[in-house]
């Protein structure tokens, strides 16, 4: 069979029929083991070609304008999934990947307020990863916008610091909380680059999350870097929110 293009159009009535969805891979605290957050991450399974890889599919929504109804079915599903086991009792935040895109709209935040409200969702409850920061045009528009949700609660995560898509003075500028390491990072073994990221994140009051933990060395390595939670495939996979209760119910941090 030929391989052809992914379609645009196709995604776009994918998510308007709810083929999408959202996986949930945990946070851990590195000092206590405790779950404290999970990241939601978007599936879509295409019904000939099966999977469809997440960069592939994201990039094809950045080039096509999808992005902004992509961003928010992960927005409206992380705040269902954060409220329904708020519920349930569970003590977990819940991370959503946002564009840069999706940062320059009105309609993104717009959003956002009318999610956390119809879900319930506390926004202390809610972390925003921005993802490729250095692609964000007009950073004071952005900022301004940032500082509004992050006085409701809500946390701003700057993703993938150290692949060359973000930097310190990106994430200090947009008074971000968070920084989260890149998994080429962790994958390279640079512990002085850790510990160096983790030193300068501290400088500016940020906490700091590693990300691609895929083994028992990375995971004791991150933890005396002085990072603050860990996330990877060591801790767990990202899975169907359904079966993340049995997960937790049987790890042990
Ligand atoms: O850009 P962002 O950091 O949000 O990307 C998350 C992606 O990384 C997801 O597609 C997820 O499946 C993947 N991922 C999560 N943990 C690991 C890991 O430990 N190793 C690798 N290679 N990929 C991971
Ligand atoms: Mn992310």
């Amino acid at each position: 069979m030929a391989t052809t293009e992914l379609d645009a159009r196709e995604l776009a009535r994918a998510i308007a029929a709810h083929q999408l969805q959202v996986h949930v891979q945990p946070q851990i605290d590195l000092a206590s083991g405790a779950v404290v957050a999970v990241e939601g991450l978007c599936r879509w399974t295409h019904p000939t070609r099966g999977p469809v890889p997440p960069a592939e599919f994201v990039a094809l929504a950045e080039a096509t304008g999808v992005i902004h109804d992509l961003g928010l079915f992960a927005l409206r599903e992380c705040c269902r999934i954060g409220r329904e086991w708020r519920e349930r009792g569970y003590d977990l935040a819940v991370a959503v990947n946002v564009s840069p895109l999706q940062l320059e709209t009105d309609r993104f935040f717009d959003e956002l307020e009318r999610q956390l409200a119809d879900s319930g969702l506390a926004p202390a409850d809610l972390i925003v990863e921005v993802t490729e920061a250095e692609r964000i045009a007009d950073y004071s528009a952005v900022t301004g916008r940032l500082d509004i949700i992050q006085k409701w609660g809500v946390t701003v995560s700057i993703d993938d610091f150290g692949s060359g898509h973000s930097s310190i003075e990106r994430a200090l500028a947009v008074h971000a909380q968070e920084l989260k390491l890149d998994r080429s990072l962790i994958a390279g073994a640079d512990w002085e680059a850790v510990a160096d990221a983790v030193a300068q994140a501290k400088t500016g009051g940020m906490r700091v999350v590693a990300e691609g933990i895929e083994t028992a060395d990375q995971l004791a390595a991150v933890r005396s870097a002085g990072c603050d939670r860990g996330q990877g495939y060591f801790i767990a996979r990202p899975t169907d929110p359904d079966r993340f209760a049995d997960w937790l119910q049987t790890f042990v941090g």
